[in-house]
């Protein structure tokens, strides 16, 4: 019988991480999972696919480990022997990285570091392959439109800093020990499960809450910046695609399409039956309900500002714009994004909603999920 492939996927309880090994498992791998240890469970996206401990022939498999901490990442690597290896843990807010700067280059650069040494000093540089989760971020101010695999980088925060050294020291083992190590340069990528803090994520959240009148406005910081925006179940596809190759090599993975982050406010606006007209420029740019659809009773009503502007998501240094040149992907690995942007949109929105509705429900039968604050 042959034996099923092993993946070790770091930041397995992460967004990626969740549709990574959901993608992997339907592949028939064995896969196992790096968690840190939290105070509070962190495992919500993936506690679909968790296996009883009890069960021998499991499939799924979580190990406690830090990207902080090489004796973890020794140890499970030995443990494991994986065919496959999914660097994809990191502290991945850039506007966070401002204020941790020296965590993020720990746990993000010299997290991969760590991991490359510990499949060198374990001998397995010739059998496990890895993935770098690297990003658009390196793209910073940009260079040159569209960004591909060879546009120069000019990262623009600490978190970006600490994924350019994280690239290179990819790009190193590579060609000094003969690792199939490559980068994945991502672009963003969204789903229903993205960090509630991140952009997309923070309006649909909020524009759903809005809209069942349990939020009165979302404040934002730069409504002009510009991305490429996909959806996660896509580029974990692209991730697994870029190990597959007979020789290791980095990818762009994008979908060629810009939107603004005022852009995007209005598709989520349109998906709840809202209209919005935009006044004031700057920190005075307000979106103001000019039409609504439905009772209205407890929601927005017309004429109302819920959207407005706080200089406090400002970064010190802003990447405006993001756009992403994927033919390599199309052409080598024969990769395109399926999910457009619309049902993107679409999806995060029915999702939000229906958690609103959820606390809503409990609201109006006077209970509070926050009650430890009363
Ligand atoms: P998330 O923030 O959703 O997930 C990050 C994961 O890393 C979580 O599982 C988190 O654990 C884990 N983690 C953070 N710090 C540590 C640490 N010190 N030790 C161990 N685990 C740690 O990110 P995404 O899933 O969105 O992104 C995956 C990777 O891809 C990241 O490296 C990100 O920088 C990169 N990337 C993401 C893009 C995107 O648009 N999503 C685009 C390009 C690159 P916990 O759950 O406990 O917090
Ligand atoms: P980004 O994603 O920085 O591109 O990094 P994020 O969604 O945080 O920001 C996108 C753009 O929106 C602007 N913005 C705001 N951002 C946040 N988070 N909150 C706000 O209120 C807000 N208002 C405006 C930002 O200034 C920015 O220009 C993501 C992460 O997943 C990284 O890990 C990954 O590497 C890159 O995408 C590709």
């Amino acid at each position: 019988m042959k034996m099923a492939k092993k993946a070790l996927i770091t930041g397995i309880t992460g967004q990626d991480g969740a549709y990574l090994a959901e993608f992997l498992l339907k592949k028939g791998y064995e896969v196992h999972g790096i968690k840190r240890r939290t105070s509070l469970f962190n495992t919500d996206r993936i506690d679909h696919l968790y296996q009883d401990p009890h069960v021998k022939a499991r499939q799924f498999i979580l190990h406690y480990g830090d990207m902080t901490d090489s004796s973890s990442l020794i140890r499970i690597v030995q443990q494991v022997q994986p065919d496959e290896i999914y660097n994809l843990a990191a502290q991945s807010h850039v506007a966070v990285s401002f204020e941790e700067p020296e965590y993020t280059a720990d746990s993000d650069a010299l997290g991969a570091l760590r991991l490359l040494e510990a499949i060198r000093i374990l001998g397995l540089e010739k059998k496990a392959r890895f993935y770098q989760a690297s990003t658009s971020e390196l793209y910073g101010k940009v260079q040159e439109i569209p960004q591909r695999e060879t546009t120069p980088f000019y990262p623009r925060s600490p978190y970006a800093v600490a994924k350019l050294y994280a690239y290179w020291i990819t790009v190193n083992y590579r060609e000094a020990y003969g690792m199939y190590a490559c980068n994945g340069i991502l672009f963003n990528h969204e789903s229903p499960v993205r960090g509630e803090t991140f952009v997309t994520r923070k309006i649909t959240r909020a524009m759903a809450r809005i809209k069942l009148g349990l939020q009165d406005c979302l404040y934002l910081g730069n409504m002009n910046a510009k991305r490429d925006w996909g959806h996660a179940r896509d580029y974990v596809e692209a991730q697994w695609l870029v190990l597959q190759q007979k020789n290791p090599e980095d990818f762009v993975i994008a979908t060629g399409e810009q939107y603004s982050v005022r852009d995007f406010v209005n598709a989520v606006a349109r998906e709840l039956g809202i209209v919005l007209e935009w006044r004031g420029k700057g920190v005075k740019e307000t979106g103001i309900v000019s039409q609504v659809d439905g009772s209205g009773k407890n929601g927005p009503k017309k004429g109302h500002a819920i959207v407005r502007v706080d200089p406090r998501y400002f970064r010190p240094t802003e990447v405006e714009t993001l756009l992403g040149d994927a033919s390599k992907a199309r052409k080598k690995l024969g990769w395109k994004p399926k999910i457009k942007f619309r049902e993107l949109v679409a999806e995060m929105v029915r999702e939000d909603l229906k958690a609103a509705e959820r606390d809503e429900l409990v609201k109006r039968h006077g209970y509070s999920a926050y009650n430890y604050h009363e």
